[in-house]
């Protein structure tokens, strides 16, 4: 059984304006700020702004609107950070083997240094 969403996750928290963060974008349905504790020079997380846990409720209860909105915002942090030419990765971590922290669906953006290989 999967687990509800937890309406006091940080990243809820952050939506609700009761964390500061340090915002990048901002769109109808999603936002983009700093990781608290970067992995690289640039390591930006993109949220949707509706209440997901992780790809599985975003991709089978988000309009259409919303996923359009989530991955065209993950691109434009990718173009606005300046990461277009030099690459960066995008990665999320869904549920327990992958060891999601934040119970809301977040897409990590990593870039500014060469980031090694991954998965072979
Ligand atoms: P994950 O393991 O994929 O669930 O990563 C969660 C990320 O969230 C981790 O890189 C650190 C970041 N994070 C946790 N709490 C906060 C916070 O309060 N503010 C910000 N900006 N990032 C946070």
């Amino acid at each position: 059984m999967t687990q509800p969403y937890d309406p006091n996750n940080v990243f809820a928290r952050i939506l609700r304006g009761e964390i500061p963060c340090r915002k990048v974008l901002e769109t109808e349905h999603s936002l983009a700020f700093h990781d608290i504790g970067p992995q690289a020079p640039t390591h930006i997380l993109i949220i949707p702004k509706g209440a997901y846990i992780g790809m599985d409720d975003f991709t089978t209860k988000a309009s259409d609107a919303e996923v359009a909105d989530f991955f065209r915002a993950v691109g434009e942090v990718a173009r606005m950070a300046e990461l277009v030419e030099t690459g960066y990765r995008v990665l999320s971590n869904c549920g327990r083997n992958a060891h999601q922290e934040v119970q809301h669906l977040h897409y990590h953006v990593v870039g500014g240094r060469d980031l090694g290989r991954m998965l072979g």
